[in-house]
C-alpha cells in the first residue's frame, strides 16, 4: 500500500510557531521517550525492559512535581514489515494493526503510564515526516543521486562494503545476509554537520550517557560520516517523499521524527513549545548511532535544539546470547506477569541489571529476587513488625520517645542517595539503596530486640524501636512508588494509612515522622508469597520426573535459607498446664539478642539441667504461640520413637550467636 496525495500534493504545515528555541517554560517539564517498537513479532521481556525503565523514570519525575510527557509507540513502516505481512497473507496495515493492539495490551498489563502512543502510520506523523523531509530538501541538505550499496533488511540499515563482516551484516547480533541495492535515492548530508556534531558532543558531556557510549559515538563521528541514503524505491510500505511518490522515506528517518511529530511539530505548536527539547531519549545500546548521529543532524538541519540526553541501556541476555525469535529463545512477559505478578517482574527488571550494562535473565534469578528481597527482606520485615505491634501494642502504632535518631538519620541518607541515583537514571542503584534501608531495619530490629525489652519493662525504648521501623517501612513504600504499582499501596494499607503514597507530594512522603502514633494497623497476609524453588527448576537439564528419588534433593542455596545459630540457655521453666512444654530463654549473641522459645522436651529434660547448655536454634522461623506463650524459633533435637529424644548441642564452647553451616 502507498499513501496517496490529494490533488494539491503534500499538505503543507505551518511552521511559524515551531522554529527555533521554544518559549521559556513556566512549569518544570520533563519529556521522556522510549524507542518506538517494530510491530513485527510479539514483544519479549527485553523490549519490556526499556519501557518499564522509562515508566519508572516518568513516575519518579511526576512524583517530584514535574509536568511529564511520556511517549512510546510503534515503528510500522519498512521493508521488514512489508515482507512479514506478505508471509502472513495480510496487508501491511492489517498486519500491524493486530500486533499494535497486542503491544498496547502488554503495556497496560505492565502498567506503563505513557501519556501518548504514536503510530508511524497515523496521519499526524506522516504529515510531519513529509514536512521535515521537504524543509531539509529545500534547504539543500537532502539531494537526489544514485545509491549503490548493501542493505540489511532485518536491521533496516545501509552498510558500506568495508563495514561488512564476511560479506554479512556487521551487527554482531544479526550477521544475516545483506542485499545489494542499486537505486535512485535521496541523500541526507550528514557529512556537512560532522564537525558541528563533534563539537556539540564534546561541549555537552551529558548529551550521551553512559560515558562509554559517548566515547564510542565520538569515535564513530571522528572516523568520518558519509551522507545517508534517506529514500527507497524498491518497495512501497512507507511514507511517500513529497512531490516524488515513487520514493518512500527511509524507515529510520521516518521513525526518529516521531519524537517531534507526537508533539505536533509544525502544527499548532502548543505541546511542541512546551516539551521540546526532550529531556531524555531512552534507547537500547544498539540503536545509539541512530539517536546520537542521524537524529541530532536532522534536528540541526531543522534549526531545532537537540535532546538534552540520550541514554543507552544495555541488553537483557540469556545464556545463549540476545533474545530473538530466530534463536527461539524469547521470554514472554505476559507469562511471567501471570505467574509472578506485575510488581515482581517490574522489580526484577530494574533491580537485577545495573542500568547501562548488559545483564542475564533467568527464571531462577527472578525467583531468587522475589524470595530474597521481596518476600524475605521486605515482606517479612512488615509482617514481623506488625506482629509485634499486635502482640505488645494492641495493634496500634507505638509512640516514640526522643533520643534514638539512628533510623531517622539513616533513612534521610537513603533518600538523598536515592535522589542522586534517580536523577542520573541509575535505577538499579536507587533500588539497592532502598533495600539497604530494609536490611538496616531488619538488623536494627534484631539488635534492639523490642520483644526482649518489653518483659524487662523497657516499654518506652521498645516503642521507639518499633516506631522507627514502621516509619522506615512507610518511607520505603514511598520510594518504591516509581518502581512498583501495587506494593506501596499494600504496605501503607497494612500500616493503617488510608491514603495512597502515589499522588502525594514527594516531600511529604519522604519526610520522617509521617506515621501517626496510635494509628490502628491492619496486618494482612504476606506481601509476596515465597516461590517454591524446586530442584528441577534449578537444573532444567536434570532428567527424571517428580516421582524419582533425585527430586527430593535440595540445593545448597535452599539449605542456606535456614538461619541456624548456637544459642545458650539462660533460663528454663515448665509451662503450666502442659506436661510436654518447657519455656526457655536463650542468649543468641549480640546480633540477635535474647529469644524465648517453647520446646516440647519436658518429658526428657528437667529445666535446671538445661541452663548453660549450648543448643542449636532455627533463628529465622516464623514466631508461633504455644499455650499462650510466644515462641521465637525452634531448637533442634534428635528423636527415636516416643521415648528417646536428645538435644543437638555443640562440641565445646563457642560464642552464642555463632552461625552453623
Ligand atoms: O529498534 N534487552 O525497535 P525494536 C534490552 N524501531 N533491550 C532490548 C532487548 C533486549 N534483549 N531487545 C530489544 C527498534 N530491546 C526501532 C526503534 S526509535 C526511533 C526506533 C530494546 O522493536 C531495543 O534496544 O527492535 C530498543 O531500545 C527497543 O527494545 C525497541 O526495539
Amino acid at each position: 500500500m502507498r499513501y496517496h496525495f490529494n490533488a494539491m500534493g503534500v499538505t503543507h504545515l505551518s511552521t511559524k510557531t515551531s522554529r527555533g528555541t521554544p518559549s521559556p517554560k513556566t512549569k518544570k517539564t520533563f519529556y521522556i521517550t522510549t524507542p518506538i517498537y517494530y510491530p513485527s513479532d510479539k514483544l519479549h521481556i527485553g523490549h519490556a525492559y526499556t519501557t518499564v525503565a522509562a515508566d519508572a523514570i516518568a513516575r519518579y519525575k511526576r512524583f517530584k512535581g514535574f509536568d511529564v510527557r511520556f511517549l512510546t509507540g510503534t515503528d510500522e513502516h519498512g521493508q521488514k514489515i512489508e515482507r512479514r505481512a506478505k508471509e502472513a497473507g495480510k496487508t501491511p496495515q492489517q498486519f500491524v494493526d493486530e500486533i499494535v493492539a497486542g503491544i498496547k495490551d502488554l503495556w497496560s498489563l505492565l502498567r506503563i503510564s505513557y501519556d501518548d502512543f504514536i503510530r508511524t502510520t497515523e496521519r499526524r506523523h506522516i504529515e510531519v515526516v513529509q514536512d521535515v523531509f521537504e524543509k531539509i530538501l529545500k534547504k539543500g541538505d537532502i539531494y537526489k543521486s544514485e545509491y549503490e550499496g548493501w542493505y540489511c533488511v532485518p536491521c533496516e540499515t545501509f552498510w558500506l562494503e568495508r563495514q561488512l563482516e564476511d560479506g554479512k551484516c556487521p551487527n554482531p547480533d544479526c550477521r544475516r545476509p545483506v542485499e545489494l541495492v542499486r537505486e535512485e535515492s535521496y541523500f541526507f548530508k550528514l557529512s556537512k554537520y560532522q564537525d558541528k556534531l563533534i563539537r556539540y558532543i564534546e561541549e555537552n558531556p551529558d548529551f550521551i550517557k553512559p560515558a562509554s557510549r559517548r566515547n564510542e559515538m565520538l569515535n564513530f563521528c571522528k572516523s568520518g560520516l558519509e551522507d545517508l541514503c534517506v529514500s527507497r524505491t524498491t518497495f512501497n510500505w512507507g511514507i511517500p517523499v513529497p512531490g516524488d511518490p515513487k520514493h518512500v522515506v527511509y524507515v529510520w528517518f521516518d521513525a526518529l521524527t516521531n519524537y517531534i511529530s507526537a508533539l505536533g511539530y509544525g502544527r499548532d505548536g502548543e505541546e511542541f513549545r512546551k516539551y521540546w527539547p526532550a529531556d531524555l531519549h531512552l534507547v537500547g545500546k544498539e540503536i545509539m548511532r541512530f539517536h546520537t548521529i542521524i537524529w541530532p543532524i536532522i534536528l540541526m538541519a531543522l534549526d531545532l535544539p537537540l535532546p538534552k540526553q540520550v541514554f543507552g541501556h544495555g541488553w537483557l541476555v540469556l545464556e545463549g546470547g540476545k533474545m530473538s525469535k530466530s534463536k527461539g529463545n524469547v521470554i514472554d512477559p505476559v507469562v511471567l506477569v501471570d505467574k509472578y505478578g506485575v510488581d515482581a517482574v517490574r522489580y526484577f527488571l530494574l533491580r537485577e541489571v545495573p542500568f547501562g550494562s548488559d545483564g542475564y535473565y533467568s527464571e531462577e534469578a527472578l525467583k531468587g529476587r522475589i524470595n530474597s528481597d521481596l518476600a524475605n527482606d521486605l515482606g517479612n520485615l512488615l509482617h514481623r513488625s506488625l506482629g509485634l505491634v499486635e502482640r505488645y501494642w494492641d495493634g496500634r502504632v507505638p509512640t516514640p520517645q526522643a533520643g534514638d535518631t539512628s533510623m531517622a538519620d539513616y533513612a534521610r541518607e537513603v533518600v538523598k542517595k536515592y535522589e542522586e541515583a534517580m536523577d542520573g537514571f541509575l535505577l538499579s542503584d536507587a533500588l539497592t539503596t532502598v533495600f539497604s534501608l530494609v536490611t538496616r531495619c531488619n538488623k536494627y530490629l534484631d539488635e534492639e530486640a523490642p520483644w526482649a525489652k518489653m518483659p524487662r519493662g523497657e516499654e518506652a525504648a521498645a516503642s521507639t524501636v518499633l516506631y522507627n521501623v514502621l516509619e522506615s517501612v512507610r518511607i520505603v513504600a514511598g520510594l518504591l512508588v516509581p518502581f512498583l504499582v501495587e506494593t506501596p499501596e499494600a504496605i501503607w494499607t497494612q500500616l493503617g494509612i488510608d491514603e495512597s503514597p502515589r499522588g502525594k507530594r514527594w516531600e511529604e512522603v519522604v519526610a520522617w515522622g509521617g506515621l501517626k502514633p496510635s494509628t490502628r494497623t491492619r496486618k494482612a497476609g504476606p506481601l509476596f508469597p515465597r516461590i517454591e524453588i524446586r530442584t528441577q527448576d534449578a537444573h532444567p537439564s536434570t532428567e527424571g520426573g517428580a516421582g524419582e528419588a533425585g527430586s527430593e534433593l535440595i540445593d545448597i542455596e535452599r539449605f542456606k535459607e535456614l538461619d541456624l545459630r548456637v544459642a545458650k540457655v539462660t533460663a528454663a521453666e515448665a509451662v503450666s498446664g502442659s506436661k510436654k512444654l518447657l519455656k526457655l530463654q536463650l542468649d543468641v549473641g549480640d546480633g540477635i539478642g535474647q529469644r524465648q522459645v517453647v520446646a516440647g522436651i519436658a518429658k526428657h529434660y528437667k529445666p535446671e539441667d538445661l541452663v548453660g547448655k549450648y543448643v542449636v536454634l532455627v533463628a529465622n522461623l516464623k514466631p508461633a504461640v504455644l499455650k499462650g506463650i510466644r515462641s521465637e524459633g525452634m531448637i533442634l533435637a534428635a528423636s527415636h520413637g516416643e521415648d528417646c529424644l536428645r538435644l543437638l548441642t555443640v562440641d565445646g564452647e563457642i560464642p552464642p550467636g555463632s552461625g552453623i553451616s
